[in-house]
């Protein structure tokens, strides 16, 4: 196996002057990038980031690159260029603030890091005293140190050999105990789901995909933008996620991927039409649950059924609603069967399967499930079976025809618009907060959130706490989307005879808070 570029780079059409992705909401857009600007793209940063000569490690391990950007096409040519020059990406969500990129460089010891022009004053700071060798910074309009540098370098470069097993991206993910873990994913890994899904989801010649995606998740970076290149497929590039400027290119597509509250946003613009939908092939979701009602309703509206499809950072795509009527019909409620080559299956506490319409927890194995969590063995260790499943902490059931159905969640994670949120990591930062005792922080069903972040907070004895100034001093130390949208002030949490919070009975006392 070569390079996962190699791979996605024999997808591109042979005529490379052929427009490959449309930037539409670029400041000074729309700009038109083709094949070849994305091959010459990326092998000039591989180049740049081969001329740092940077010596792999003394555990083998090659370079990381940890980048915190705003979404652009040069983002996503950092991106190939990394895979390129065999380093290892490592995608930072840009809402993260300085706390979180701590933990983050100091957890995997990047060489390289790439920020925001407006970051550099303490992404480098913490960048150098975390060890990094090098910090650029690449902004939304082709501006910063690192396309200057780029720009002297050849166009051509050869992608350095790598092999299935060798890590290609790190992926912070499930942070049950407070603290997010790296997943590490493999050019195997990246490249068996990303040949599985082009056939599955029946990918066509002039296929034409709107990317709205932000491109440091699994979704946007490997799902939607591998599914493009590797079949040689325009993608209509919006760097921000807007209602409008996705139903107006809808006329101009054949794919849309997006997470539920995309759907849910689309569906309260008028503007989304039968007649809008028309050259439509295929829309999917996924990252989080799509409600029956959306479902429906989108059915009614535009006429296409939603295929909702199950993934993971750890496993990328597991399970899929069908897409060429041979495979079956797309049901609502239901994340579709296993991928083919993947083996997914519902067990009970004693690790025996559960039988068919019975609840149980999720695992799954095949060559899509990653090799384990960056330098945490013995975590690792605990969220594989002795047979080597994968738990996934989600909990569910097979229907008689073998579709999966996801009813909850084992670990302690909300997912809101799409973004996983730890009540750990969330709780550790509120009871930092001067007068706070403790604090619980629970997921409470949101019409367009899917899930809203909630946080109850307990007074130490004579401390006067007010829920505004939590949230604002949250808001100045963490990411916006994890800050609880509302705040309880209590004398106490309930508790069950062990003395465990009683999260159950919160999320129960404030589910109708955003009805
Ligand atoms: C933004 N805000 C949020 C969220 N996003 N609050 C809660 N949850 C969110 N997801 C808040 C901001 O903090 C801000 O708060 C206000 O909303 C406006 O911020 P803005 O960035 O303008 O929001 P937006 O543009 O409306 O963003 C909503 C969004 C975005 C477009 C749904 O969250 C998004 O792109 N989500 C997709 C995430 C994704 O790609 N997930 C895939 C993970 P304030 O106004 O108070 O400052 S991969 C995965 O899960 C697996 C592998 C899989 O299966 O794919
Ligand atoms: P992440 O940690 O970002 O990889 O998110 C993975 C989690 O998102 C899974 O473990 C599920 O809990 C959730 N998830 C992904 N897709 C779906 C879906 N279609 N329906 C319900 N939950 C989903």
């Amino acid at each position: 196996m070569s390079n996962l570029y190699a791979a996605l780079r024999a997808g591109f059409p042979a005529d490379l002057d052929r427009c490959a992705i449309e930037a539409l909401d670029a400041p000074n857009g729309p700009l038109y990038y083709s094949w070849r600007d994305i091959d010459r793209g990326s092998a000039m940063i591989a180049n740049l980031l081969q001329s740092l000569e940077i010596a792999p490690g003394a555990d083998g391990v090659p370079p990381r690159v940890a980048v915190q950007v705003d979404k652009s096409v040069e983002a996503l040519m950092l991106y190939l260029g990394v895979l390129r020059a065999g380093m290892v990406y490592l995608p930072l969500n840009n809402a993260y603030q300085a706390a979180e990129v701590e933990y983050f460089v100091s957890n995997a010891e990047p060489s390289v890091v790439v920020c925001a022009p407006r970051n550099f004053g303490w992404v480098s700071r913490t960048a150098f005293n975390a060890g990094a060798q090098h910090v650029f910074t690449l902004g939304e309009e082709r501006d910063g140190t690192l396309l200057q540098r780029a720009a002297a370098q050849p166009h051509e470069q050869a992608p350095v050999a790598r092999g299935a097993g060798d890590l290609a991206a790190i992926l912070y993910t499930s942070g049950t105990t407070g603290r997010s873990k790296g997943a590490m994913l493999s050019h195997g890994n990246l490249l068996s789901n990303a040949q599985v899904l082009q056939d599955y989801w029946d990918w066509q010649p002039g296929d034409v995909l709107i990317h709205a995606l932000p491109i440091f998740h699994v979704h946007g970076l490997f799902v939607a933008s591998h599914g493009a290149l590797l079949n040689g497929s325009r993608m209509l590039w919006l760097n921000k996620f807007d209602p409008r400027a996705v139903i107006a290119q809808l006329p101009r597509a054949t794919v849309f991927m997006g997470v539920p509250t995309l759907y849910v946003r689309l569906l309260a613009d008028a503007g989304l039409t039968r007649e809008a939908c028309a050259r439509m092939r295929l829309f999917i979701s996924g990252s989080a649950p799509l409600l029956i009602d959306t479902f429906t309703q989108w059915q009614e509206r535009t006429g296409f059924t939603i295929l909702e499809r199950y993934g993971m950072s750890e496993t990328a795509m597991l399970s899929s609603n069908p897409c060429k009527p041979a495979d079956g019909t797309r049901r609502g409620g239901t994340v579709g069967k296993p991928l083919p080559g993947t083996d997914i299956r519902v067990m009970d506490d004693d690790g025996q399967p559960r039988p068919v319409n019975e609840i149980g927890h999720i695992q799954v194995r095949g060559p899509n499930v990653f090799s384990g969590y960056w330098r945490m063995p013995e975590k690792t260790k605990e969220e594989f079976t002795a047979d080597g499943w994968f738990k996934t902490g989600d909990v569910g059931k097979y229907e008689p025809d073998g579709y999966l159905v996801i009813v909850g969640r084992s670990k302690d994670l909300i997912i809101s618009g799409g973004y996983n949120v730890y009540p750990a990591e969330v709780e550790s930062f509120i009871n930092e907060i001067p007068g706070v005792a403790e604090s619980a922080v629970v997921g409470v069903p949101h019409p367009d959130f899917g899930e809203a972040v909630i946080a109850v907070v307990i007074p130490a004895a004579g401390a006067q706490l007010n829920a505004t100034e939590i949230i604002a001093r949250l808001k100045a130390g963490i990411a916006g989307f994890k800050v609880p949208k509302q705040v309880f002030i209590s004398p106490e949490l309930p508790r069950n005879a062990m003395g465990k919070v009683q999260k159950n009975l919160l999320r129960e006392q404030h589910r109708a808070l955003f009805a």
